[in-house]
């Protein structure tokens, strides 16, 4: 069985909780406090999780796991092998979301933190974060279910846990980076996104 390290309400953990749920696996979990970190470093090098442990192995990163979990249990596949397009739409948005899209999010956390959420720069950076958010209720404008239409891919997978916990009333979790989601995002404006978020809901999850 899988064993994955975590920490309450880390969306990265969802995405692999997301992923080994589709796919039918099991996970033993290992929760650790956000605060105490040292089992993970431990076992991994680094504090961030998820974790994977799996026969000898560790993984770390959660799209370097959700590519693993795709070779190790290939169905439903995240990335298409029947599909090039597919595959390359999926694998642009996974390096977006995770190389671009985070960006202004982890810098505003940073801002908060250091008690300048109302400098020009925070400013800056949640309007051009704010702007993106309008992109996801476009991408769903085909009707879905899913972001790239009927086949639910990694893209899927890698977005809706941060946009899920985007759309929670304000305040509703302990970390500022999702207070940041919440306050800033809007997307409880966008009605194919939140019903998107609520579908989502319903699949299963490890
Ligand atoms: N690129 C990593 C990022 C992992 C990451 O930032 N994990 C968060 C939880 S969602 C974490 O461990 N944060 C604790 C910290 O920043 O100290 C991934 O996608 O797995």
């Amino acid at each position: 069985m899988l064993r994955v390290h975590s920490i309450p309400f880390s969306a990265n953990v969802d995405r692999v909780a997301l992923a080994a749920g589709l796919k039918g696996l099991q996970i033993e979990w290992i929760e650790h406090p956000y605060e105490e970190r040292s089992a993970v470093v431990a076992v991994s090098g680094q504090s961030l999780v998820p974790v994977v442990e799996y026969e000898g192995a560790v993984i770390c990163d959660s799209p370097v796991i959700l590519r693993w979990l795709d070779d190790l249990a290939p169905e439903p596949r995240l990335w298409p092998d029947d599909d090039d397009v597919l595959r390359a739409r999926v694998d642009v948005f996974v390096e977006w979301f995770n190389g671009v899209w985070k960006g202004p999010p982890n810098a505003l956390e940073a801002l908060w933190q250091a008690g300048k959420k109302e400098s020009d720069e925070a400013r800056a950076l949640a309007a051009q974060f704010a702007a993106w958010t309008p992109w996801f209720e476009g991408l769903l404008a085909h009707g879905g279910p899913y972001l790239f239409g009927e086949r639910l891919t990694a893209a899927d997978v890698v977005a809706w846990p941060f946009l899920r916990y985007a759309s929670w009333p304000e305040g509703s979790l302990p970390y500022v980076f999702e207070h940041v989601l919440q306050e800033v995002c809007g997307v409880r404006e966008q009605p194919r996104l939140m019903a998107w978020i609520e579908r989502l809901e319903e699949l299963p999850r490890a």
